[in-house]
């Protein structure tokens, strides 16, 4: 694998999967793969986890890793072409991908949708124009569209954590948010899904007018009634994004949409999963995160086994 850029980047996400559970045992293994080898890590945007569990991937892997939040401690970036440079824009992309890939084995880049304008934020300007101009692979630590690491980790935690069924249900849930939040999680968690459509079924359960993308949740079921989704369910995935019709705007705050207790006793004894950071009694209630259904640290743990594997499976091609 050259590049992380989205799930379909993986050879087999169940292979993957298996891969990362065998490494979690042993995570000090492959040390000496990543030796001499650095990787820089540039957020334009904030992080906790995606920050510290590349980092420790990175790490257990025998790789230096260096950071920079580059949003607001790097030159402003330029990335269209043959423009003239004379405002506030101070370096341009073509530069700066190929001085980061003088000091970095691998660049890692999280760039969040601007959420104004649809056709740039698909168009994924700042992870295509560093692969475009880098020539060192790159990895997605959530871009515009996508947010493969934790889609990987997600797919590890529901692996470790699913019951003896044939079928498994899996819900994603939209939840409230006071804020307009971008589609990245809920489309990867659905390509993530829907790529093992034998082994789940697949309900997203939002308000009307909430649809993700259309090409990302092909082959899901869509309900608008939440307690019906519920009915059932192994797993509640719980995210809020943003509408995408009407685009990067917040059309509904109907609180009843949070997850409580009373929700989750409507499902098979479901583990309630997000991928944090959550506003509690928000987007979920104290009582369900609280409680033992509550698998959220343990999937935050698989970031760093989900970043691992994928580091792993760059540098055994580099
Ligand atoms: C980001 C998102 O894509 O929704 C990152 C999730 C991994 N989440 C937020 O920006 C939440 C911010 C907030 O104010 O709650």
């Amino acid at each position: 694998m050259k590049n992380y850029l989205s799930i379909h980047d993986l050879p087999s996400i169940k292979e993957t999967v298996a891969e990362a559970i065998s490494l979690k045992k042993n995570p000090l293994q492959f040390q000496d793969l990543g030796k001499n080898k650095t990787i820089g890590l540039l957020f334009f945007n904030n992080s906790l986890r995606t920050r510290l569990s590349t980092q420790k991937a990175a790490l257990n892997l025998g790789m230096e890793p260096i950071v920079m939040n580059f949003g607001s401690e790097g030159w402003q970036l330029e990335f269209e072409d043959g423009t003239l440079m004379d405002q506030g824009k101070s370096e341009h992309i073509k530069e700066a991908a190929q001085v980061i890939s003088q000091y970095c084995d691998v660049i890692a880049i999280r760039a969040f949708a601007g959420l104004q304008d649809k056709g740039k934020d698909e168009a994924e300007e700042v992870l295509e124009s560093f692969k475009k101009y880098a020539t060192v692979p790159i990895l997605n630590m959530e871009s515009s569209v996508g947010h493969p690491l934790q889609a990987l980790a997600d797919a590890i935690t529901i692996e470790e954590h699913k019951p003896a069924k044939e079928k498994i249900k899996v819900v994603l849930s939209w939840a409230p948010h006071p804020r307009a939040l971008p589609h990245a999680v809920g489309n990867s968690f659905a390509e993530m899904v829907l790529a093992h459509e034998d082994d789940f079924d697949f309900v997203i359960a939002h308000p009307e007018g909430y649809e993700l993308d259309p090409n990302k949740t092909k082959g899901a079921q869509i309900e608008y009634d939440q307690k019906k989704a519920f009915e059932g369910a192994d797993f509640i995935y719980t995210k809020n994004w943003s509408s995408y019709k009407d685009y990067g705007k917040v059309a509904c705050k109907d609180s009843s949409w949070i997850i409580t207790a009373d929700k989750m006793a409507l499902t098979d004894r479901a583990k309630f999963m997000h991928c944090l950071p959550v506003r509690r009694n928000v987007v979920v209630a104290d009582e369900v995160l609280d409680s033992d259904t509550s698998i959220v640290i343990e999937q935050a743990n698989n970031r760093t086994f989900s970043a691992q594997i994928v580091l792993k499976k760059i540098m055994e091609n580099m």
